[in-house]
């Protein structure tokens, strides 16, 4: 039986409602979907928030999977999860329960209304690139190291939070 599973890594962030528990529900229910099976999560950190100021620190986490899910059905499996976990989307840029992000998704290149991929930004967060580099340190994005990336990048506050949480 054909089966070709891609890799993909997830950007979690929550900065309302119990940040580290939001977090923790999401890794729970993204390993429940069919066609998803984790295979590493990293160390969560906090940061302060990036873009408007008024609103709680974020605790922020990536995820590594292996799926056999196309592109769109995996981002929509994980929009319901976000609602599922309470978002309420009601200011660009503004405090959310969880937001999921599809980072990478095996060496696609995605340019769809609905997705991109590589996520646009990421290679300039702090938040994005300490933990994935802590999964894979070897990547390559836009046809440069992620080492690079994050060498280039001041971590704005962001702090790894100790194991216990
Ligand atoms: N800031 C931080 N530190 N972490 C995030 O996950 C995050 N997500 C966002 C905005 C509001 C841009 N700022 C963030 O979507």
């Amino acid at each position: 039986m054909h089966m070709t599973k891609k890799t993909v890594y997830l950007g979690l962030g929550a900065n309302l409602e119990s940040p580290i528990l939001q977090l923790r529900a999401a890794r729970r229910a993204i390993g429940e979907i069919e066609g998803v099976d984790e295979m590493a999560f990293s160390s969560l950190y906090r940061s302060p928030p990036m873009g408007p100021q008024n609103q709680p620190d974020y605790v922020n986490a990536v995820m590594q999977i292996a799926t056999c899910l196309p592109a769109l059905d995996l981002l929509s499996t994980l929009q319901k999860i976000e609602n599922a976990q309470g978002r309420v989307r009601l200011e660009r840029w503004g405090a959310r329960t969880l937001d999921i992000d599809i980072l990478l998704y095996g060496e696609e290149d995605i340019d769809l209304p609905t997705l991109t991929v590589p996520h646009l930004g990421m290679t300039m967060r702090a938040f994005v690139l300490y933990p994935l580099f802590e999964l894979s340190p070897e990547l390559v994005i836009n046809g440069h190291a992620l080492v690079d990336f994050v060498h280039a990048c001041p971590l704005n506050g962001l702090e790894r939070l100790a194991r216990e949480f």
